[in-house]
């Protein structure tokens, strides 16, 4: 038989459970971490959102009936009503002694994974059950940091005058040329999942001038890698009246920002992942190379043969991530392989764009656009696109289009490095990925 949660409220939060409230009764609720029977002594783990407390039945202490009739299994979900009190052995020095406990819902005898933080469960067995999962307190720490980095980040951004941007994510044509698409069935018609905010972010330069927006994004690339997924978290900003120079600045500045935030605000959590002496504060400004530069250092110092125009494969990144641990740009990439949207630099073998690493993993793309109407329909075409599946766009650009730049960041990457995790599944709740549809 369940109890009814009737009228009873949480009062605390357990991270709330502090001295100021010794012999006082609160209402806790959440679910059991651990629960230990040693005869005449029981503990419960009652953990919530923001971390566990211990609660303690001591026969002749606590009421016998609830002392006999307390058999709680792995999270089941519990409130418990009580009296907070000091107690030197237990967990931060306080404990719960209980007058009333009511089991909201149970669990089966076994769950399908570890769920005391004793052993670890495999990625996928742990992602196919994400819901329970997320409750571990490794989870609990990897996403209370992200939502101080998207917090920094918003604050950084608004405190600079941006404006947040909200764009369509069906969208009717490419918007980084033709491939990585999933189509969608738009009642009569084919429509897209979009692949960025490219396009509209740079539309709306022209309106609110330095604009950002924090969204999914869709790629339909099948890479089946620890770095790759196919619904993608994206900050994309663009800024008007600026060149890539200013968006470096800007970058570097909010990455540090970031980092600085996430120090002082979610230390126990990088302490818990164990990365507080790892994810620390960059110096910046970041060290800025060029792509030529990169690939002579890659082909002499590791004997890799990129020729100039050659992406840099994941094995010669992997050699540059061990020559530069932090972060750092690589600028001025061939315009042969940029999007169309990118400006050449004056020698057109070049382009105004850049890539911010961490180590050997690509986080940031952005760049200089192109913002002339007629330059832009010839880079389309160079890139064998056809202007007219783009009119819309391109119809922006005949009403004074500003000078912009910007960038496009991959949150999901982001946290994965700043929680150290080894997988990017790890850092995203529900992952998508060529083999992944659930949960
Ligand atoms: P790009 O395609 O490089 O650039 O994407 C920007 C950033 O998004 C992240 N990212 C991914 N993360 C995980 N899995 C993927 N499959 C994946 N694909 C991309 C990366 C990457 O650096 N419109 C441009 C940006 C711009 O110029 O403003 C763009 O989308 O961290």
């Amino acid at each position: 038989m369940l109890d009814e949660l009737g009228d009873w409220r949480k009062t605390h939060y357990t991270k709330e459970i502090n001295s100021d409230l010794i012999d006082e009764e609160v209402f806790l609720g959440g679910w059991v971490r651990n629960f230990r029977d040693l005869g005449g002594l029981k503990f419960i783990s009652l953990q919530d959102k923001f971390g566990e407390r211990q609660i303690t039945l001591k026969k002749g202490v606590v009421d016998n009936e609830l002392f006999e009739k307390t058999k709680l299994g792995y999270q089941y979900c519990i409130m418990v009503k009580g009296i907070v009190k000091k107690f030197n052995e237990a967990p931060g020095g306080i404990e719960i002694i209980p007058s009333e406990i009511k089991i909201l819902n149970t669990t089966p005898d076994k769950l399908p994974i570890d769920m005391t933080g004793e052993t670890v469960s495999e990625l996928d067995l742990r992602l196919n059950n994400r819901a329970l999962d997320l409750r571990s307190l490794k989870n609990q720490a990897i996403f209370e940091i992200r939502g101080e980095l998207l917090r920094s980040i918003r604050n950084f951004l608004f405190e600079r005058n941006f404006t947040e941007i909200t764009t369509p994510k069906i969208i009717g044509s490419a918007t980084e040329g033709g491939t990585e698409l999933f189509p969608i069935i738009y009642f009569e018609e084919e429509a897209f999942l979009t692949q960025s905010a490219q396009l509209y972010k740079e539309q709306l330069s022209g309106v609110y001038e330095r604009v950002f927006e924090i969204s999914d994004c869709f790629r339909a690339e099948k890479s089946r890698t620890k770095r790759h997924i196919c619904e993608i978290f994206t900050l994309d900003l663009e800024i008007a009246f600026s060149t890539m120079e200013d968006v470096l600045k800007i970058l570097e500045a909010m990455v540090y920002n970031a980092i600085k935030d996430i120090r002082e605000n979610q230390m126990s959590a990088l302490k818990y992942l164990k990365v507080d002496k790892t994810t620390i504060l960059p110096e910046i400004p970041f060290p800025i190379y060029k792509y030529e530069e990169i690939i002579d250092l890659i082909n002499n110092k590791f004997s890799f043969d990129i020729d100039f125009g050659e992406d840099i494969s994941t094995e010669a990144y992997r050699k540059l991530g061990e020559e530069f641990i932090g972060y750092y740009y690589i600028t001025h990439w061939p315009m042969s392989i940029k999007p169309f949207y990118i400006m050449p630099s004056i020698n057109p073998k070049y382009s105004e764009s850049f890539d911010l690493q961490k180590g050997m993993l690509e986080l940031t793309s952005g760049g200089t656009r192109i913002h002339n109407k007629v330059q832009l329909i010839n880079a389309l075409e160079e890139k064998g696109l056809n202007p007219l599946a783009f009119t819309s766009h391109l119809n922006t650009f005949d009403y004074g289009m500003p000078p912009h730049a910007g960038f496009g960041l991959g949150i999901d990457r982001w946290l994965t490095i700043l929680c150290g995790l080894d997988d990017i599944r790890e850092a995203v709740m529900y992952p998508r990925t060529p083999d992944r549809l659930t949960p």
